[in-house]
């Protein structure tokens, strides 16, 4: 038996991964940036034993479908399977430090510290952009997750996906002063998955190809805002962004409206950008971003908005091979 451990950040787009080029491989339309998160991680042990006829996954203590295995997991066991030229199955043990029902995703990060876990089992010394390609194949947004910091995910334009990988561009230390503030104010399971509802804003969506040349234009300026420490900035663009992509997913038909009155009441409270910079993915519950000193007052607020709980995330530094 070869067995690997891992932990990995969760991620939170700031600019977002919303409709593929590629679904075998999920290689995206557009370059997408991210922040790793210091209070969402994802442990994950993988043992390959030659007993098992096929892969095993249960995700704190609850074992996923077949199918759920087929398209996520397996995609990555397939690939390292193939590297190691080890035709073993594996079982998967992943744990969150959040509670599940919060209806934050855990995906990215579990992906991330499977390909993490599954590398060191089998042996494979690889550099993080090679595990990045890897972890990409079982959700496009795990591959963000190999690294700490601030992280571009390159969409590449090569059919076989070797360009289409990530890198840390700044590190978690880079930008002490700013906080990700994420309140619970539902734990109502997301309706439509980002996988079926990107599917259909590329194929119905006509401000699509609007949104690329949006995202191909202003990417250098959020890259900036961050180089510069630019809060005023870095709010104005997180807003700008995940605004933009829910315009998307609402032109989409049928439509997806993933915000709900409670979402809609935090794009009111700091939509000016002026003390925070909110940023939502698909599901009602934001990430606001801020800057320490204005953290009590913006939680403040946010619990008069009606969270239940406001979860206080640092920056990560990334991932932990090991026990
Ligand atoms: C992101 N999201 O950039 C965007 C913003 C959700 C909204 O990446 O099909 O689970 O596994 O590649 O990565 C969620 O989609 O989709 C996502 P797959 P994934 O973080």
């Amino acid at each position: 038996m070869l067995e690997g451990e891992a932990e990995a950040p969760s991620n939170i787009a700031i600019v977002k991964y919303w409709g593929k080029r590629n679904s075998a491989l999920n290689l995206p339309l557009n370059d997408s940036l991210s922040i790793s998160l210091e209070a969402l991680k994802v442990r994950s042990k993988v043992v390959f034993d030659p007993e098992l006829s096929k892969d095993k996954v249960r995700v704190n203590g609850v074992k996923l479908s077949d199918e759920e295995v087929k398209s996520y997991a397996s995609r990555v066991l397939d690939r390292m399977r193939e590297i190691s030229g080890k035709s073993i199955y594996a079982v998967v043990d992943s744990w969150s430090n959040f509670p599940s029902s919060a209806g934050l995703a855990s995906s990215a990060a579990g992906i991330a510290a499977l390909t993490l876990a599954s590398s060191d089992a089998l042996g494979l010394k690889m550099d993080p952009k090679e595990l990045s390609k890897i972890a990409r194949l079982g959700s496009g947004s795990a591959c963000r997750s190999v690294y700490g910091g601030f992280v571009i995910w390159h969409s590449g334009a090569r059919d076989d996906g070797e360009d289409s990988f990530c890198e840390q561009i700044f590190t978690h230390d880079h930008w002490r002063d700013l906080v990700d503030l994420i309140p619970i104010f539902t734990d109502e399971k997301k309706r439509i998955s980002s996988r079926k509802g990107m599917s259909v804003s590329v194929e119905t969506s006509n401000l699509m190809k609007c949104r690329l040349e949006f995202v191909r234009e202003t990417l250098p300026s959020v890259l900036d805002s961050i180089r510069n420490r630019d809060a005023k900035k870095f709010f104005e663009m997180t807003i700008r962004h995940s605004n933009s992509m829910h315009a998307i997913m609402m032109d989409s038909f049928p439509p997806l409206i993933y915000l709900n009155a409670m979402s809609l009441k935090v794009i009111d409270s700091f939509g000016d950008g002026k003390i925070a910079g909110y940023t939502f993915d698909a599901g009602p519950n934001p990430h606001v971003f801020t800057l320490r000193k204005d953290a009590e007052s913006v939680e403040k607020t946010l619990i008069e908005l009606g969270a239940t709980k406001v979860i206080k995330s640092d920056i990560s530094a990334g991932p932990r091979v090991g026990k």
